[in-house]
């Protein structure tokens, strides 16, 4: 039994709590309570829609971090498609390949000498991971709700709505005179989905409860006490058996009617309200043990939440939420398009003048990230924790050459920084799993993770050599931990990662090598995610410009970290000799920031390619930049104008961050305007890659941060690249480096107030357009800015 470890894992849940008020203290907006309930008018915080959704990309998200719902809101079928976040293919597992090791000094050689096919042939032969592919997240099924006898609603009864500041689903609609309001919550401090089932006149409630489940391994049974039991064992994937055993428990509790069961089913009749609670667990208690008893988690979990009353349930979850949503408000203006319903904006949001659509979408991007990344949960992963399928796209892994790494991008400045627990604690993870592979592949020191990981901390190169055999996608991660840093400065949390940058550093102290040809030190194997360098079939090459822009940060973080914990001074001097070798940003032919090791970019296969990886060095890094570097800063905008606006999801919301960065607003909001049509944006506003991949709604959250407010070393750079679509506005709550936050309002187009605070005080350059003021800001003491001078009041 693992009671005690779920104790645990709840405290560590309430414990993000207590960071949460710490925050408000800092002068966040809206901790005020606000009563729960169903608010009706369309709301700033709304998505909402007149018809149930017919397809998946129509539901709505609910989720606590670790268990999450898509609601569909049907009138007569009700579906709620059920995720639990440990729920994945396979069991633990370490994919080294044993033939690795001999055959890399080959595969160096050959790449050096321009010989990329035959290099790539060795590679996929005897460097790929064993299994080559890694294990999948899958859904763990739906629960089904029909209603006899309920038919069309109402004309112009129905509507279904996903409250983002209450994190509540509610669909009501009325039928032959009776109203029906159904509500679902997920719990952050249950545990548990919480449905609740309404209707307006006596005995007119009735519904059958079942469920479907793609899972190959599972049962489905009715037990006393009004509960239906799912049990299953996960699925075998790449030959890794499945190790996990799950659970889905569900719970009726009525509210006046009668029930009676089949052996797969409840049903219930001539109530006038019920309550139906989820449970469900895995056996999954970290990459290494699978001894978790998902019979005790849910059985436990159900008891408990069955004491407290529906109201009760959601009233605590909207208030567990707004500690973390409130702390930011964003106002661009609103309209008569506000009002509309979801579906429409976005269906004509290419055309619309629909400001407010751009504020949702950044609130949207918030309630995300809180819904499907809590302390305690694993981190949010290409779908977030929202998957209907056995076999989703990309399994809906952790893809670590830009996608996990984009969906953490707003935590920071957005203030959520308790959401990147699950990514830090990955990292954990990969540390441990990926100094094997380091060991074992490489027969070097620290720690590697090349371009995807899973539920197991899988770290080798996976799919095929031109996208897995890249050694960088653990030392990206490590600036999410520095940032964690350098945002709160909790120098307690720096000691406790600093061991991990380091060991990401020894790992390339370790492997980089010498190119014959110029002398730098690059990295090689590599590639530049996922481009198609015009030499060969491939894209192996040495030394790409991303690497050497990742390998520069981290260098330049560890060394700072080591600095601020006043250790390692030897340590920090070799890697800052090693820093001093690796190949600089250069411009190339076209004017263009140079994307490999030579002058390649003219003849690469595809010139609109979606990944723009060397463009990493002006963001999400910043030593491109427009005041330090303006020829570098030049020819990343060459770059991005050879690369074109429209991409897929995720990479389209990278270019609204780049030309934030170039401090373009007009540009930045016409890319926006295409991420937010309807061929980026679904129905239900997730982002389509296509298909659905949440990372373009976190990137999108981020471009929009960034065309307010940049935040860089200590310069605190206010409306950056404000769009003229944007005339008059706010935005509260922000944080800057330094413990700083940031309120700012602006009125026809210039800034009207900013407010800064900094927790520990500090010196910190505050500018405005080409206003600079370099203030030493006291400890809490907030300094208020007036007008495009920057008057201090
Ligand atoms: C990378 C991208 C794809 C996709 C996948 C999950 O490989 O190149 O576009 O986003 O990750």
């Amino acid at each position: 039994m693992n009671l005690e470890d779920f104790a645990v894992s709840r405290r560590e849940l309430v414990a993000g709590g207590s960071t949460v008020a710490a925050l408000s203290l800092l002068g966040a907006p809206g901790a005020e309570a606000a009563a729960a309930g169903v608010r009706d008018a369309p709301g700033d915080d709304m998505l909402w829609y007149r018809q149930p959704a017919k397809e998946w990309t129509e539901a709505l998200p609910v989720g606590n971090g670790r268990i999450g719902a898509m609601v569909f809101g049907g009138v007569a079928e009700e579906r709620l498609q059920l995720n639990e976040d440990t729920l994945w293919g396979g069991g633990p597992y370490h994919p080294v390949n044993p033939d690795a090791k001999a055959a890399l000094p080959q595969v160096r050689k050959l790449i050096f000498e321009g010989r990329y096919d035959e290099a790539q042939a060795i590679a996929k032969e005897k460097l790929m991971a064993v299994p080559v592919r890694q294990m999948s997240y899958q859904v763990l099924g739906n629960l089904l709700l029909s209603f006899p006898g309920l038919s069309e609603p109402a004309k112009g009864s129905y509507r279904r709505q996903l409250d983002i500041d209450a994190a509540r689903h509610t669909t009501r609609f009325t039928v032959d005179g009776v109203d029906y309001e159904r509500s679902v919550v997920a719990s952050p401090s249950e545990q548990v989905i919480a449905v609740q089932l309404k209707a307006s006149k006596p005995g007119k409630l009735a519904f059958d409860l079942k469920m479907d489940v793609p899972q190959t391994k599972h049962t489905v049974r009715s037990l006393p006490g009004d509960v239906l039991l799912l049990e299953g064992i996960n699925n075998t994937q790449h030959g890794i058996a499945g190790a996990l055993k799950f659970q889905g428990r569900v719970k009726v509790i009525n509210g006046g009617g009668t029930v009676s069961s089949t052996p797969d089913s409840l049903s219930i009749r001539g109530g006038t309200e019920a309550t139906i609670l989820i449970a469900m667990a895995t056996s999954y208690r970290n990459y290494t043990d699978v001894s978790g008893d998902p019979e005790a988690i849910t059985s436990v979990q159900i008891a408990a939440a069955a004491r407290k009353t529906f109201r009760a349930i959601a009233d605590r979850t909207a208030e567990d939420h707004r500690a973390i949503y409130r702390r930011v408000s964003i106002d661009l203006g609103r309209n008569a398009e506000t009002d509309k319903p979801t579906d429409e904006r976005i269906g004509q949001s290419e055309r619309a003048n629909d400001p407010a659509l751009a504020a949702l979408y950044f609130r949207y991007g918030r309630y995300l990230l809180i819904t499907s990344s809590r302390p305690g949960s694993q981190p949010a992963n290409l779908q977030g924790i929202w998957n209907d399928s056995v076999n989703p796209p990309w399994g809906s892994k952790y893809t670590i050459n830009i996608n996990t790494q984009m969906n953490y991008w707003p935590a920071e400045p957005t203030a959520m920084p308790e959401m990147t627990e699950p990514l830090i604690a990955l990292v954990r993870d990969i540390a441990v799993t990926g100094a094997r592979m380091a060991r074992d592949m490489y027969g070097a020191r620290g720690w590697v993770c090349h371009h995807n990981t899973d539920l197991w901390r899988a770290t080798g190169p996976i799919d095929g050599p031109q996208f897995g055999l890249w050694p960088m996608g653990g030392a990206w991660l490590c600036l999410h931990l520095w940032d964690r840093y350098d945002y709160g400065r909790d120098a307690q949390y720096l000691a406790n990662v600093y061991p991990i940058l380091k060991g990401a550093c020894e790992f390339f102290l370790d492997t980089l090598v010498k190119d014959p040809k110029t002398g730098w030190m690059v990295t090689n194997p590599s590639l530049s995610p996922e481009n198609n360098h015009g030499h060969g079939e491939g894209s192996l090459c040495a030394g790409p410009t991303m690497d050497m822009q990742i390998l520069r940060a981290l260098f330049t973080v560890t060394a700072q970290a080591a600095g601020v914990l006043k250790t390692d001074a030897a340590f920090v001097a070799e890697v800052d000799a090693l820093k001093g070798k690796l190949i600089p940003n250069r411009v190339g032919s076209q004017g263009q920031l140079m994307e490999w090791k030579d002058d390649w970019d003219a003849g690469a296969k595809d010139l609109h390619h979606r990944h723009v990886s060397h463009l990493f060095g002006l963001f999400p890094d910043a030593q491109i930049n427009l005041d330090d570097t303006p020829e570098l800063a030049a020819a990343v905008k060459k770059s991005l104008e050879i690369r074109g606006d429209k991409a897929t999801g995720w990479a389209t919301a990278w270019r609204i961050n780049l030309w934030a960065r170039l401090r373009d607003g007009d540009h930045a909001h016409s890319i926006l305007r295409f991420l937010l049509g309807p061929e980026r944006t679904y129905p239900n506003m997730f982002d389509a890659h296509p298909p659905f991949q949440i990372d373009g709604n976190f990137g999108g959250t981020s471009g929009i941060t960034e065309m307010l407010m940049q935040s860089v070393g200590t310069k605190i750079h206010l409306l950056p690249a404000l769009p003229s679509a944007w005339p008059t506005g706010s935005i509260r709550g922000l944080r800057a480096r330094g413990a700083c936050m940031v309120d700012l309002s602006w009125k026809r187009g210039v800034l009207a107030q900013a407010r800064v605070v900094s927790a520990i005080g500090g010196s910190h350059e505050v500018r405005c357009g080409d206003v600079r003021r370099t203030i030493d800001f006291k400890p809490g003491k907030a300094v208020v800015l007036t007008g495009l001078d920057l008057r201090t009041a």
